[in-house]
């Protein structure tokens, strides 16, 4: 099959009377979800989308998010994805930045994008979910339900080479980039993704990942459609939800989660009289999982998790066996079908087993590049169309892969990517802020913490913690705000005037906290 709509559409056509979806109490058959998808379809092209227009999803876990998605899939739409934390600053630059025409929301966040209406020219449309409300729209807002039409004509499946979707990302240098991804891409990853973790028809997922990054969207909802199984899906994670649902729901097969999510599953299951039902396959992912959660995890729940690896870039890299031992503290090997290596960071070159260097992948999996940015796409390949990760790594003689640093500035904070240089930017614009550096510190629960050090501004008022979390927190994502600032009176410089980060990192502990 070329395209993951494609695997809706045959399923819906075999075996229509079978759940895909589940939501708060309501089935969704997938006869029920391919109608609703051909009906937003119908609606896109009755406003007037064309192949290859941009339609931007701003949504929270909805089953009106997967019409949208394989509605705007079989109008030759491409999607964005927008994660619903995001505020002015991201929605900006990647409203402008992708051209989206149309985005599909709630209420809330339809209010958010009125309020940016004259940074956002393209944006002709909002589709907004529970209606556009009371207050005046100054963007043409249409609700969900009426926004949808009667499907005319044959429909014409995308698939292939054709832009599916583009994924925000890596920030390191300026503002984020689109990671463009053909249907191609997905389809590749999410076969040898479910042949490898033995995903078939007879699965239930437990599903409580955003559908706006790639670990829910292109692997919990993109397995569940191409093996034609189910998904009981949630609008967020809550650990005590989920353990009661693992105890009484016994058809649920699998679980994926971030490692803070498995972290706060022990802290929950530990207040349970009886251990709690194991799964078919626990999946963790989206940052690196600790050998103690790893190892109580099997203690409690009885399960060896599947630790694998992936990036919005490329969709997942490398897994631990299904079957073979799940090695903790690696990530296993490449799937079959894709390539992996470690290369010397500065020559480039491959380096021997047990040596470190940085991960770089090829395969069908791997995106076409940055959207419209030549310059980036161009850097982020070798000649032989190795794509660099970014992550550095080795390879044990064994063929297990293990990911011991960064080769790029980037803090993961609960799975969620933050990019120092943007948290710095929006910083500095206080008025008592002089100069900082921003950078991440261990945290228990969520892997890494956003710290921030910060030089006051002379002849200002010394800027509180809490005001300046609250200053980041009006302009970007929430998980973005610095948890701990610290006061230095300047910042470690080497020759050459960069910021040394390392010794903030190592000597955190001795600055006077704010
Ligand atoms: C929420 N908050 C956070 C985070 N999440 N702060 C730091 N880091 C976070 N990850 C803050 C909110 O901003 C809010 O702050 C407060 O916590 C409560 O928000 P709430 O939504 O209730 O938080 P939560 O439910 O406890 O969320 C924790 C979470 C969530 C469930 C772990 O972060 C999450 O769903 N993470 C998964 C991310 C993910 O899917 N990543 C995959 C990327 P305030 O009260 O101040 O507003 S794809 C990827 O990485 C590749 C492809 C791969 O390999 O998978
Ligand atoms: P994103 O840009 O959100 O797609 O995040 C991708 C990044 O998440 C990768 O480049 C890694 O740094 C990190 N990541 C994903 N899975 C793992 C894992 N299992 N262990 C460590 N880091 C991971």
């Amino acid at each position: 099959m070329d395209s993951i709509v494609e695997a809706l559409a045959r399923h819906a056509g075999q075996t229509p009377q079978r759940t895909a979806l589940l939501f708060e109490g309501k089935t969704y058959t997938y006869g029920q979800l391919y109608e609703e998808a051909a009906r937003f379809a119908a609606g896109l092209k009755k406003w007037g989308l064309k192949a290859g227009d941009r339609v931007a999803l701003f949504l929270e876990n909805c089953p009106e998010f997967v019409m949208a998605y394989f509605g705007t899939h079989l109008a030759g739409g491409v999607v964005v994805l927008v994660n619903t934390q995001y505020r002015q600053v991201e929605l900006r630059h990647i409203l402008t930045d992708s051209r989206a025409s149309l985005t599909v929301t709630g209420t809330v966040g339809a209010a958010e994008l009125n309020r940016l209406r004259s940074d956002l020219p393209d944006l002709k449309g909002l589709v907004v979910v529970g209606g556009p409300g009371e207050e005046a729209n100054e963007i043409p807002a249409f609700d969900f339900e009426a926004f949808k039409a009667e499907p005319t004509g044959p429909v014409n499946l995308a698939g292939g080479s054709d832009l599916a979707i583009i994924g925000y990302t890596s920030g390191t240098t300026g503002r984020s980039k689109g990671a463009m991804l053909l249907h191609s891409n997905l389809a590749a990853n999410i076969a040898t993704v479910t042949a490898s973790w033995e995903w078939t028809a007879a699965d239930r997922l437990l599903l409580v990942l955003p559908l706006f990054h790639a670990h829910g969207l292109m692997v919990g909802l993109h397995g569940t459609i191409w093996t034609g199984a189910s998904a009981e899906f949630r609008r967020k994670f809550e650990a005590a939800a989920v353990l009661e649902s693992l105890q009484q729901e016994s058809n649920l097969t699998m679980f994926f989660g971030v490692p803070t999510m498995y972290g706060r599953l022990l802290e929950e299951a530990a207040k349970l009289a009886k251990p709690p039902r194991p799964l078919r396959l626990y999946v963790s992912g989206s940052a690196p999982l600790s050998r103690e959660t790893f190892n109580t995890f099997e203690k409690v729940f009885g399960q060896p998790i599947l630790e694998r690896y992936g990036m919005t870039e490329t969709i997942m890299n490398t897994t631990n066996p299904f079957n073979g031992e799940r090695r903790a503290g690696t990530v296993g090997a490449p799937f079959p079908g894709q390539q992996a290596r470690v290369v010397d960071v500065q020559t480039r070159q491959p380096l021997p087993d047990g040596e470190t260097g940085e991960i770089e992948v090829r395969g069908p999996h791997v995106f076409k590049g940055y959207w419209q940015r030549p310059d980036a796409t161009a850097e982020a390949f070798d000649p032989d169309g190795w794509f660099k990760t970014g992550d550095l790594g080795w390879r044990s003689p064994d063929g297990y892969y293990t990911i011991n640093g960064r080769a790029r500035e980037l803090i993961i904070s609960g799975g969620y990517n933050v990019y120092p240089r943007e948290v710095e930017e929006v910083l500095l614009q206080h008025p008592a802020v002089g100069e900082v550096a921003v950078f991440g510190l261990p945290h228990p629960d969520l892997g890494e913490q956003v710290v921030a050090a910060v030089v006051p501004a002379p002849g200002q008022p010394l800027p509180s913690a809490a005001g300046l979390a609250e200053f980041c927190r009006d302009q970007l994502a929430s998980f973005k705000k610095p948890r701990q600032v610290i006061l230095v009176s300047g910042l470690p410089r080497n020759a050459l005037g960069k910021v040394q980060k390392h010794l903030l990192r190592e000597n955190s502990g001795e600055f006077e906290k704010l």
